[in-house]
């Protein structure tokens, strides 16, 4: 190199970066699967480890100079079965969706039958959506929630799955707030000799710390990702107790779907494995879902229709459209107007298109994470009420951002070492 490059004079990139850094700083962040990783989660994922090629595994790779990627693999997979109490972890899947399909080919040959939980009841495209991978590959049939309850129906899964008789169930959500039942999942695979697989996407860090049951011992794959809940880089994760499987799930991994792992990214997993395994991480997560809880309660108490009446976990839906007339992508627009981000969310059995939507999905693990308790998320409930109420009043909607970018502020990002 002629002479070091400096990034500064990349104006374009880096002030849509710098500008991005802002708007997080200045937004509550209430996307239920987002969260601000740690300084040392950047540091690791932004290192030299880039730069390195190192399809395989460790201690059989393609390429030389492998010893110090290996090293860091190596601690990530020990610290995930120690954090989940499994045998057998894979971390290279890029994402949750690659880890899905993964899994999914260790367990299924193409047109055999997958039955996961439908799209508008909270499930994930992956689950046998059928624009998805695993809806076009596999011959998939949906279960939902109940009509009334919006709660999963155990004896309904189970009398669907007798008749469809699929060869793998996948239960986990990507909207779902209450418990899951991986148990009772487990007696419906066995009832119709299907596998099961479990993607604890969302809720891995409640799984982690004990706060909700685990799927490992019941399901033969778990399936996450590494960047919700618990804190990490983006990226996926695979675990199992079964040996034969595990070795199935590392060659559909590499050279199944992926070529190179990216290390950098799996020695960021590797720190915020660390991370979870902590006390303080512990009493973030409980805080995360007593945050949830609080802030579906007064949503509730200000009339909204909150499904299924509360939450279990780290994230709620609210019907906005029977609530208070506003479509989900309305309500999102507007809130966002306000420096509140959430996504609209279909609700199960929705009248409106997924693109419009009547929800909106609201989740607690980012502003836990800068500090905010059940005081901070009561006062942004109020905000989201008053924002909508005044929806078409500019000057109030203004008034209403400057509050809330106001109490942001008091919660700033853990970044004051990058400016
Ligand atoms: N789409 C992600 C979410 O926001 O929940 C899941 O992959």
């Amino acid at each position: 190199m002629e002479r070091e490059f400096d990034w500064k004079e990349d104006t374009e990139v880096f002030s849509a970066i710098e500008k991005e850094r802002e708007r997080q700083e200045d937004s509550t962040e209430l996307i239920a699967s987002e969260n601000y990783v740690s300084l040392a989660v950047l540091k690791a994922q932004g290192s030299v480890l880039t730069n390195k090629y190192a399809e395989g595994y460790p201690g059989k790779r393609y390429y030389g100079g492998c010893g110090n990627v290996d090293t860091v693999e190596d601690i990530a997979r020990e610290r995930v079965k120690k954090l989940f109490h499994c045998r057998f972890a894979n971390v290279q899947p890029y994402s949750g969706s690659t880890a899905n399909m993964a899994a999914i080919r260790s367990l299924l040959q193409p047109g055999d039958r997958i039955m996961g939980m439908s799209v508008n009841g909270g499930g994930h495209l992956t689950h046998g959506y059928s624009l998805s991978f695993s809806g076009r590959d596999y011959d998939s049939k949906s279960y939902d929630v109940d009509k009334e309850t919006f709660l999963l129906d155990y004896d309904a899964i189970l009398q669907q799955a007798r008749t469809f008789k699929p060869k793998l169930i996948v239960c986990g959500a990507s909207a779902y707030s209450r418990a899951i039942d991986f148990k009772a999942f487990r007696r419906i695979a066995d009832d119709v000799g299907a596998y099961l697989m479990a993607d604890i996407a969302h809720i891995a860090g409640l799984v982690a710390t004990g706060e909700h049951e685990s799927p490992i011992g019941h399901a033969d794959i778990v399936t996450s990702t590494t960047h919700k809940t618990l804190r990490g880089p983006r990226g996926g994760l695979i675990m199992t107790n079964d040996e034969e499987l595990a070795k199935k799930i590392d060659k559909n991994v590499f050279p199944g779907i992926q070529g190179g792992p990216l290390e950098h990214v799996i020695a960021a997993k590797a720190v915020v494995f660390k991370e979870d395994l902590s006390s303080e991480y512990h009493d973030y997560i409980r805080q995360v879902v007593k945050n949830a809880k609080r802030m579906a309660e007064e949503f509730v108490s200000m009339g909204y229709k909150v499904l299924t009446g509360g939450t279990d976990n780290h994230l709620f839906l609210i019907d906005v459209l029977s609530s208070r007339n506003i479509t989900g992508m309305a309500c999102q627009k507007l809130l966002e107007s306000v420096n509140i981000t959430a996504n609209r969310n279909s609700i199960p059995f929705d009248t409106q298109k997924p693109y419009v939507s009547s929800g909106i999905r609201i989740g607690t693990p980012a502003m836990t994470t800068r500090g905010f308790t059940e005081k901070e998320f009561v006062a942004i409930a109020h905000f989201i009420d008053e924002a909508i109420k005044a929806k078409d009043d500019l000057k109030r909607l203004d008034e209403i951002k400057e509050e809330v970018t106001r109490l942001n502020r008091q919660f700033p990002l853990p970044y004051e070492a990058l400016k």
